[in-house]
């Protein structure tokens, strides 16, 4: 670069300027250069996705500016990094993010009104990345937003998707597919790094030999080699200057052709290779919850996981800090499972590939690794058959062996004659045919084992970790799961937003648990006004949204009784659906009832391959065109299947929430981190004690909440004493009727085959307990109807709630995370002037960017 012809003195009016001002004046003139220069648009041509483009620009370029300085500080200062493994992060829409948390949300309101334009419609034209599934991905971004708000250096790693989360449509009632083509328009958010590529091995064999010093080493000689390229996004924290970077790895050919096979002739051989090395990173896969055991899914663990170690690597080299520090500056979060094929990686870069003997490699990284496990459900818990397993990562294998062997014999020593215990334990299940189990490889391979919630943990603790617990009882630990405020109320609500900024100043924002003094407020008619007038206004928002997308008619006045979440049996969706019939029978049975008035709203995608999930789609739709149509109902129920959920739309469902639906059998749901972000915007919520339903109770009082069903420990006694749905099916008249209009064809035009899968396995099997509980959640809704119709004291309830949430910010687990896990520590960043500063470029500093 010629740097030395720059001329810096009037180089640094135009960056402060164009690049960097905060002003309405240099937002409008960086927009309209942005919207010539980048876009090639003048306005009378430009159309909305070039005024979107061209403001993402100009927002980007302010976090570049604090991206280069953290980078920049980070590398001088030395300090610990946090690396968040993440096959997934569902990040939502950036541009209102970056707003809020660069403080010129207004500004660039006001900005694009002289232009005559409107933000929220160019917030609107953004494709949200959906490169996660649910929970977990989105946890992750609610993650990076802490970690750079509390001025934690860190990097969140994964996987560039080229295609994410499915498109959902709803056809006929039936979930239908589409892949979702996020870049189709390009990124404006990611800027790719090639300088910065890694190759990564797969496949062939491994040898022994001597090396020249005569030790004994292994060579991995592998049959493929694909090259990871890292895309870099901004995180900048709020109302600092901490940006950190998420890096997502995709996939690429090492040569464009292979020219071996391409000169012997074989054209589309050689294509073919091409084709496979990108396919890695090809797509997400849409599963939660459910493992499918496909070697392509493995391969992308091991990519990023491999991709992201060499990274961290070259960083330590770019530093000159030797690798035996390694776990010093560095220390890995792993997100699930998922990830955990690192632990066996890090061993392998360091003995294979840096000399390391199998001692200190083994000290390095049994220090670097934390896991954090998010599921109990056993059809999640990740195992890899030995030969699919060996067949792509043999060298893993081996190291595998190794670790295990060491590992079981540490186990004998502690329990001597404890087969079983020994078995269970091991890292590969011998059981039948030979898999390597991912959580046994987490546990003995971290330094700390966390769950997502209190009673998550208890569980983790007596049941499926209950070994490792006692073995290693030092490293369990809890980390109650928390969301971002910054997304989920200032983004998403800013109208209730503005009220408790009137009441409690702003700083609430950064330290949720300043909420709590909106309880001085609760005895105030007219606070209580406002709040549910906003609530108000916000539903009938979404009223119009839904005549204007389905053409339906829903009453803003009636409850908004929402479950939006991924469709999942022990999510129990269908529970919910079962009430409606339940209401609509009543009013069936007695036109005339007096009713409270509801919407229910249901929103959420089903795995591609998992049946009775989309059956339980179709139904809810079923149901709603029967009581939607139905005179009789005269408007008092409404029933509506949103299609396509994603982060953008949780944004506007959230707020208009009365009622939160938190309803899954008890011990199934890890934490649940909706059940956070509604009853943050003051939803109340009905639900089980499961996940943080109980906390969330605990912190809200039981008079906030509308508990129901049985608890865990009741849950586990009846399987275990053998559970039969069919008593509660015959006992209860009223459920008897709901299960018998369905299974008459009642809502399916008289086809009675339709929802028999369904009936079946509630009334033959119900694995998750929907009988059991029918009762207890009909009476408690009752309740909640009853309690809609006292509105002022409704509102009281809504409000504390608000008031009462401050533990769930994600703020509050990171820092715990800081404190318990990471042992890290803030570091503050000061703005820097470059162009007069320096950094390198006029030889002030001598300092290096590597990230
Ligand atoms: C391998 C297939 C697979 C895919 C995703 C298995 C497991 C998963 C995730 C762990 C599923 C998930 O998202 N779990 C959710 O994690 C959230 C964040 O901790 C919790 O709030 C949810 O309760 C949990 O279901």
């Amino acid at each position: 670069m010629q740097t030395q012809d720059i001329n810096f003195q009037n180089a640094n009016i135009r960056v402060e300027d164009d690049r960097t001002g905060l002003s309405v004046e240099a937002l409008k003139r960086a927009f309209l250069d942005n919207l010539f220069y980048i876009q090639g648009k003048f306005p009378a041509i430009a159309t909305r996705n070039d005024y979107y483009m061209a403001l993402a620009y100009t927002v980007r370029d302010r976090l570049f500016r604090r991206w280069i300085n953290t980078a920049e500080v980070y590398t001088t200062q030395g300090s610990r990094t946090v690396c968040y493994f993440s096959a997934e992060f569902l990040m939502g829409p950036h541009l209102g993010n970056n707003l809020i948390n660069l403080g010129i949300f207004d500004q660039v309101k006001q900005a694009m009104q002289e232009l005559g334009l409107d933000l929220d419609e160019l917030m609107e034209q953004e494709e949200e990345p959906g490169l996660g599934n649910g929970g977990l991905g989105r946890l992750a971004a609610c993650y990076l937003d802490s970690m750079a708000t509390l001025e934690i250096a860190s990097i969140g790693y994964g996987i560039r998707y080229e295609f994410g989360i499915f498109d959902q449509d709803i056809r006929d009632g039936w979930q239908v597919e589409s892949t979702d083509k996020w870049l189709s328009y390009g990124n404006p958010w990611e800027i790719s790094r090639p300088e910065w590529e890694v190759q990564v091995k797969f496949g062939g064999y491994t040898e022994a030999f001597t090396n020249e010093r005569g030790q004994y080493r292994v060579r991995w000689v592998p049959d493929k080699v694909v090259r990871g390229v890292p895309h870099d996004t901004p995180i900048l924290g709020y109302q600092v200057n901490t940006c950190n970077t998420l890096r997502l790895w995709s996939s690429e050919a090492i040569e464009s052709f292979d020219f071996t096979a391409f000169n012997a002739g074989d054209y589309s051989g050689a294509v073919y290779k091409k084709m496979e090395s990108e396919n890695i990173s090809k797509v997400l896969y849409p599963n939660d919850n459910m493992t499918q055991g496909k070697i392509l899914r493995l391969e992308q663990q091991f990519f990023f996981v491999s991709c992201s170690l060499q990274d961290m690597i070259r960083i330590l080299e770019r530093q000159n800090i030797s690798l035996d520090r390694f776990h010093e500056k560095f220390v890995v979060q792993l997100n699930d499972t998922h990830p955990s094929i690192a632990i066996a990686e890090l061993m392998r870069l360091l003995m294979d590939e840096h000399g390391m003997e199998w001692d200190q490699a083994w000290n390095i990284t049994s220090k670097t690794f934390a896991y954090t496990n998010h599921t109990l459900l056993p059809e999640a818990l990740e195992r890899w058959p030995i030969g699919l397993f060996g067949k792509l990562l043999p060298r893993h294998l081996e190291i595998i062996y190794e670790i295990n062997s060491r590992f079981l014999d540490e186990v004998r020593l502690k329990y001597p004659d404890d087969i079983a215990r020994i078995n269970r334990m091991s890292l590969i299940d011998e059981s039948g045919e030979r898999y390597v189990r991912m959580a046994n490889l987490a546990c003995v391979g971290s330094f700390a084992i966390n769950g997502v919630a209190a009673l998550h943990t208890e569980l983790m603790k007596k049941d499926v970790l209950h070994d490792f617990y006692e073995l290693y009882p030092d490293k369990f630990n809890n980390k109650t799961n928390g969301v971002t405020p910054r997304r989920f109320m200032v983004l998403s609500n800013p109208r209730l937003c503005r009220l408790i900024t009137s009441k409690i100043g702003h700083t609430w924002v950064k330290h949720l648990d300043e909420l709590h003094q909106l309880e001085a407020y609760v005895d105030d008619p007219e606070f209580r006004a406002e709040f549910r007038q906003i609530k108000q206004a916000i539903k009938q928002d979404l009223a119009q949204y839904i005549k204007a997308n389905y053409g339906l008619e829903v009453d803003p006045a009636s409850m908004f009784d929402i479950q939006a979440k991924r469709i999942h049996e022990y999510k129990r969706q269908h529970l919910n659906a079962l009430h409606i019939i339940t209401l609509y029978n009543r009013i069936k049975a007695n036109p005339d009832i007096d009713i409270t008035p509801r919407t229910f709203l249901f929103g959420g995608k089903a795995a591609p391959g998992y049946f009775l999930a989309k059956l339980i789609i179709k139904f809810i739709n079923s149901i709603g065109d029967v009581v939607n149509r139905d005179p009789d109902v005269r408007g008092r129920l409404k029933v509506l299947f949103l299609k396509d959920y994603s982060v953008k739309f949780a944004q506007r469902v959230y707020p208009a929430a009365d009622l939160s639906e938190q309803i899954s059998t008890a011990g199934k749901e890890a934490s649940g981190t909706g059940n956070m972000k509604f009853a943050m915007n003051g939803a109340l919520t009905i639900g089980t004690l499961d996940g943080a339903n109980v906390e969330i109770l605990e912190e809200v009082g039981a008079e906030n909440f509308f508990l129901f069903g049985m608890t865990a420990e009741e849950v586990y006694a009846k399987r275990a004493a053998g559970y039969n749905p069919m008593e509660y099916y015959e006992s209860d008249p009223e459920l008897k009727l709901v299960l018998d209009r369905v299974a008459s064809g009642f809502f399916s035009h008289g086809d009675v085959n339709l929802f028999k899968p369904l009936i079946d396995n509630l009334l033959y099997s119900d694995p998750y307990f929907l009988l059991a509980d029918y009762r207890s959640y009909v009476d408690c809704q009752d309740r909640v109807s009853l309690a809609y119709r006292n509105q002022d004291h409704w509102t009281r309830m809504s409000i504390l709630n608000t008031a009462r949430m401050g533990k769930f910010s994600s703020d509050r687990s990171i820092q715990d995370y800081c404190d318990d896990i990471w042992k890290v520590h803030p570091i503050k960043i000061e703005l820097r002037d470059y162009v007069q500063g320096g950094c390198g470029f006029d030889g002030s500093t001598d300092c290096k960017v590597v990230f």
